[in-house]
């Protein structure tokens, strides 16, 4: 395959609602979109998942698009390229880092693909793996609220519209009686989870530890990312397992969490670890060490949920991801239809339509953007 052209567009999606974690709030999503045409004139979407600030990465919607537009696209345009395996490689040559960014343009590259083979993407990235499934069970990530009783609140009733896991956001200050509430709330049984985003480090490992009496599925990246030495040390503390997200960033590091134990779960996103093809390594070697995976969210649009649909489907991922459906972001989606949930929490896969399975609303993208600019060959 050939890409002859890529379109960048940033679109501006306000929230419903503001989320906020122990790094920082979005309000407003400003997004990144690539749509890349090839010689055929088939055009393939990515969505780049970086945010408005640097909290949760070092990338942002900014320094993706430089970087997309410095050296992502030089490296890809016009060049043959025998299949979407093939992009992370020649985008890691001389080229650290900005994952979000070479993500972005190789999931364009998996629904060019799976366009040119005429099967869906969840299929496409099935492939040899085994059963995929039909409907996903999604979870809801909660960003923090202005109290543990307005969180319960919420939490209760994620739980009755059908979600199968509910993740509550933390951080020092805001966490022991958040999570004591939300459990009061919930029952015993009910799947809970909190996610701390960074914000804790040794000196808070007690706090960490008292996090145990309200039996947690998992406790989600509690320490710093770089930080897998530390968190091996807490995990020994802990009986809560920990999930590692930004500290995963290649097949390398989850296969270091594991030497280590630094954590038992993961969460799997296809921005963090540069793509598609890392995002399906990190799966297959997790499923060969027993190691359970799920999908994280970043807020992201109808497309780049798309993916994350996908991805979902394969058999390793035993957890329900942060997927929710589209009316619990936007106002509107950009894609038709619009993602929805069962009363059961289910997301139906598409398995019919070639690529990402459903239509994107080009008059709506245009609606919303904000600059564009598009980068050809040659
Ligand atoms: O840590 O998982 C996270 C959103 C933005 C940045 C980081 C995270 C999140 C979420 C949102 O938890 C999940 C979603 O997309 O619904
Ligand atoms: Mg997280």
């Amino acid at each position: 395959m050939r890409l002859t052209s890529l379109h960048l567009r940033e679109i501006r999606m306000p929230l419903k609602e503001p989320f906020r974690i122990s790094s920082g709030v979005q309000t407003l999503r400003r997004i990144l979109l690539v749509a890349a045409t090839d010689e055929e004139g088939r055009v393939g979407w990515g969505e780049c998942t970086a945010g408005e600030e640097p909290n949760y990465s070092s990338e942002t919607t900014d320094t993706a698009w430089l970087a997309i537009r410095e050296w992502v696209a030089p490296r890809l345009l016009g060049r043959e390229i025998a299949g979407p395996a093939e992009v992370l490689p020649l985008l890691e040559q001389n080229f650290r880092g900005h994952s979000m960014a070479k993500a972005a343009v190789e999931v364009a590259f998996w629904d060019l693909e799976a366009q040119r083979l005429g099967v869906s993407l969840a299929r496409l990235i099935g492939q040899g793996r085994g059963e995929i499934r039909t409907e996903i069970e999604v979870g809801i990530s909660l960003g923090i609220q202005a109290s543990p009783q307005a969180l319960a609140q919420k939490a209760a009733a994620c739980l009755a519209r059908g979600y199968g896991k509910i993740k509550i956001k933390i951080g020092p200050g805001e966490d022991l009686e958040y999570v004591a509430a939300v459990r009061e709330a919930l029952g015993p049984e009910a799947p809970l989870m909190a996610d701390a985003n960074n914000a804790y480090g040794r000196a808070d490992f007690a706090r960490l530890a008292a996090l145990d009496a309200f039996g947690l599925l998992m406790i989600e990246q509690p320490l710093a990312c770089d930080d897998l030495l530390r968190h091996a040390e807490l995990q020994k503390r802990l009986r809560t397992p920990i999930c590692l997200d930004e500290s995963i960033t290649s097949l390398d590091r989850a296969e270091d969490m594991v030497t280590l134990d630094a954590g038992r779960i993961v969460n799997i996103k296809v921005g963090r670890v540069g793509g598609i093809a890392s995002a399906l390594a990190i799966h297959d070697f997790c499923r060969s060490r027993g190691v359970p995976v799920w999908c994280g969210g970043m807020l992201e649009s109808g497309i780049g949920r798309a993916v994350n649909v996908a991805l979902a489907a394969l058999p390793g991922f035993t957890i329900p991801g942060d997927i929710s459906p589209s009316e619990r972001y936007w106002q509107r989606d950009l894609v038709a239809p619009e993602w929805t949930m069962d009363a059961r929490g289910r997301i139906r896969v598409p398995l019919q339509a070639p690529g990402l399975g459903l239509a994107v609303d080009l008059d709506r993208i245009e609606d919303l953007t904000a600059r564009a600019e598009r980068l050809a060959a040659g």
